[in-house]
């Protein structure tokens, strides 16, 4: 039986990801806006403690420029409104404008948001803010988890708020630019222990070098790509535009491998390793499975990123 996206999923079925990240996401979400606010603000005080946070870089912050003018501009109580309108998911003009946004335009805008909270020129969480026990429960869950999970948690609930995009229609998305590929003389190569595929080695390559053009060659054209606790992305085009949105600066640090033949000429391949985002560089290293599956010519019909479990995962290789 041939492949199909839905049955590559499966493959390394074994594999424990981080289901603590949607548990958690999922009992945020059931909190009201102000107990998500003062929750984020809380857990962000506390993570500023052992990590630090690198700032967006210029390009990524003249989109959100705008409507951050605009809301120092505000009283307090319309500040905290915004916000809570983001949370909420209401539609309001600035809740469709960060609708619009890619996730590092967003996470730029909460960044600097944050920091004008600090300096009161927006409107800070008040320290005697008492949140409700459920969402103190939530927020001791988030402090007790590894910084990887713990950052995982603090980007989906920045990229679930503003309003519903499904529901707006056609409109232009807001990303940062794209910038050029390394220089060939500046990339790094990988090696991984137990892997001799060139697809699999110009994969991680060709990403850590920004080299999206390239990389998206090694796919088929109706490959599909599965980032952490989300569906897959079907399709080159597709694929090539969520590179190019959100993959930029990233540093893969695959180590260890296992490959094996699949049905009618495929190959399954689990690859596991580190992570590292330009939101955090070396400070967060993400624990990280690759499942791949690739098609008798060698290409990438399926790949399947998850965040794992427990450090223990990377060692789990078991076909
Ligand atoms: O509400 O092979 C305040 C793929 C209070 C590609 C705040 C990948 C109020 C293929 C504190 C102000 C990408 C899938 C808010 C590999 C409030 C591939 C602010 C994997 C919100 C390997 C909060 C990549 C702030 C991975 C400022 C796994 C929060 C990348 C900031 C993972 C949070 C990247 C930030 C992650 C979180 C980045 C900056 C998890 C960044 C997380």
């Amino acid at each position: 039986m041939p492949f199909t996206i839905d049955t590559a999923r499966n493959i390394f079925p074994s594999t424990l990801a981080a289901d603590a990240v949607p548990a958690t996401i999922a009992r945020f979400q059931q909190l009201s806006a102000e107990d998500q606010l003062a929750l984020i603000w809380f857990a962000y005080l506390e993570m500023g403690k052992t990590i630090t946070i690198a700032a967006p870089g210029a390009a990524s912050m003249q989109f959100a420029e705008r409507t951050l003018q605009e809301m120092i501009a505000m009283t307090p109580l319309q500040q905290s409104q915004v916000m809570c309108d983001l949370a909420n998911r209401t539609d309001t003009p600035i809740s469709r404008t960060y609708a619009s946004w890619s996730a590092n335009v967003k996470l730029g805008f909460w960044y600097e948001l944050g920091k004008l909270m600090e300096q009161g020129r927006i409107a800070p969480i008040p320290e005697s803010y008492k949140v409700s026990a459920n969402a103190n429960a939530v927020l001791n869950t988030i402090i007790g988890l590894e910084g990887g999970q713990q950052i995982t948690v603090l980007r989906n609930a920045v990229v679930d708020m503003g309003f519903d995009t499904s529901q707006i229609g056609n409109f232009e998305r807001i990303s940062e630019p794209v910038t050029p590929p390394k220089d060939i003389g500046q990339r790094t190569q990988v090696k991984i222990e137990g892997i001799d595929n060139t697809t699999i080695n110009n994969y991680m390559n060709n990403l850590n070098a920004n080299d999206f053009d390239a990389l998206i060659e090694l796919f088929t054209p109706d490959g599909a790509l599965q980032p952490p606790f989300r569906k897959p992305i079907i399709g080159k085009e597709a694929v090539l535009r969520f590179f190019r949105e959100e993959c930029q600066n990233l540093k893969l640090i695959p180590e260890r491998g296992v490959s094996e033949s699949a049905e009618e000429g495929f190959t399954q391949i689990k690859v596991t390793g580190k992570c590292q985002t330009p939101w955090f560089g070396g400070n967060v290293g993400m624990n990280i499975a690759w499942r791949f599956l690739l098609n008798p010519e060698n290409k990438i019909f399926f790949v399947a990123i998850d965040l794992l479990a427990s450090p223990k995962e990377l060692l789990n290789l078991v076909r």
